[in-house]
């Protein structure tokens, strides 16, 4: 009999809970966190029946409870390349490129995510993966010094690279071997308390960019936030003291509203954790260290292009205006008011991205009769009924606020913006998929099935 084979989507949830599981015992605070919103998400939905039958309709209540993104930094190219592979075998793909050197991050970056709909729906584990941008170190024997310390280290174990070669050569991998693989994959993610480098070199890392220390220092990228997704992420953020978690001051993206749009998120600040550093006579010397983190984040709507635009520049004259944080939130409020927060604005402006669903009264009476050959026919006449498509990428001002936020406003450095996407596409091994037209895919694909329910009308 052939041996059972493990789908994709299979693997990633395994991955996706082997992960929290140790995240939960590596970063006590997390479990604090998960409960917390467990409770909350519970509570949310009790008072608000219209949201759970969305999700309910979309199919996003189940996924809820195992959804959660995640974020490591690389140092090296072939670091990049190879965490595309691994990512493969769990249905993840490289999306987007987010440059935050723009921000003073010396680091650019992709989300590894799955990218259809029945993937999503399943598990929409995701995680930002950055690469540490050498380039931008001024100092030339330091530099030097990172390179020579990142070109010693393995972040993946031999097994694993060999699963990933079976996975490519196969195009699967057994129920047995997928087991192995997430064992074997999670090591890459896991804290080493050990530094590789001595107090002296990380100090001078460190005094560099404390990313550049939080990356080159290591045997491995160390999973640095695990993050699950709250329906109400300002009763997340108030609940949080009261559990003895203290969150940064903002959250980040857009304010409140009826309809979410994008993503709000806020975290809590890095812990200072214990280390040992390795001195040049073998000793070693107790430091500490200062990376990991938790967050919880708040996923509205996708906005097209245009959505986008209108969000872009509504942010940016909010951090123009430069707010304390305590007047932050009211700035940004006010300048919101200019983006429409009813949903039947956001469809017909084209400002978000909608999934179209035929209805059962649509679908009779498209029987009897011929339908209405416009959208907004069908719409206005209820034979379609329409759900806001959940963003399932990032903020490159948010991700940007989120790392700062645990560097310290000391560590803001001004690199002269020089986004390198060709580099990144480079070290990767592939182009990066544009989240713009997997959305439009989305949307269109809903359409086109619902309009066959309907009886095919041509639009
Ligand atoms: C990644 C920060 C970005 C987010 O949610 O925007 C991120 C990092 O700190 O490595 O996770
Ligand atoms: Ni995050």
């Amino acid at each position: 009999m052939p041996a059972l084979r493990a789908d994709a989507d299979e693997i990633r949830t395994l991955f996706s809970r082997a992960m929290s599981d140790m995240y939960r015992v590596e970063v006590p605070q997390y479990g604090t966190l998960m409960e917390l919103v467990n409770d909350t998400n519970r509570e949310t939905l009790r008072q608000h029946e219209e949201l759970g039958a969305s999700l309910e309709r979309s199919d996003e209540l189940e996924r809820l409870n195992v959804e959660r993104h995640g974020a490591v930094r690389l140092g090296r190219a072939d670091e990049l390349f190879d965490m595309r592979r691994v990512f493969a075998v769990m249905g993840m793909h490289p999306v987007g490129y987010y440059d935050l050197s723009v921000a003073g991050v010396p680091v650019h970056a992709t989300a590894f995510r799955p990218i259809n709909d029945a993937a999503l729906r399943r598990n929409p584990f995701r995680v930002f993966t950055s690469l540490l941008r050498l380039d931008l170190i001024e100092d030339e024997t330091l530099r030097a010094q990172a390179e020579r310390i990142l070109g010693e280290r393995r972040i993946f174990t031999p097994r694993a690279l060999e699963l990933v070669n079976i996975f490519e050569t196969e195009g699967h991998l057994t129920v047995a071997q997928a087991e192995e693989f997430v064992r074997e994959a999670l090591d890459t993610f896991r804290w080493h308390s050990e530094a590789t480098v001595s107090l002296e070199v990380y100090k001078r890392l460190h005094d560099t960019h404390r990313l550049i220390a939080d990356v080159v220092s290591f045997r491995g990228p160390h999973i640095n936030h695990l993050t699950p997704r709250t329906l109400d992420i300002g009763a997340v953020q108030a609940g949080m003291p009261r559990r003895g978690i203290a969150p940064k001051a903002v959250i980040e993206g857009p304010p409140r509203r009826d309809c979410p749009i994008l993503l709000r998120q806020t975290s809590f600040k890095a812990l200072e954790e214990p280390m040992l550093f390795r001195q040049a006579n073998a000793t070693k010397v107790a430091g500490t260290h200062t990376a990991r983190f938790g967050e919880i984040e708040q996923r509205g709507a996708a906005l097209t292009p245009k959505g986008r635009e209108l969000y872009d520049r509504l942010l940016a004259s909010v951090r123009q205006a430069g707010a304390t944080a305590r007047d932050y939130d009211t700035e940004l409020a006010d300048q919101f008011k200019a983006f429409p927060d009813d949903w039947s604005k956001l469809r017909s402006q084209g400002l978000a991205f909608f999934r179209y669903l035929a209805t059962q009264a649509g679908i009779e009476a498209c029987r009897r009769h011929a339908p209405p050959s416009s959208l907004e026919d069908l719409v206005s006449a209820g034979f379609l009924h329409y759900d806001p498509i959940v963003y399932e990428d990032f903020l490159p001002v948010s991700a940007a606020g989120i790392f700062q936020s645990n560097l310290g406003a000391d560590q803001q450095q001004n690199y002269a913006a020089r986004s390198n996407r060709t580099a990144f596409e480079a070290a990767l091994g592939a182009k990066v998929y544009d989240e713009m037209e997997l959305y439009a895919r989305a949307e269109r694909d809903s359409l086109e099935q619902a309009l066959v329910q309907l009886g095919s009308p041509h639009l």
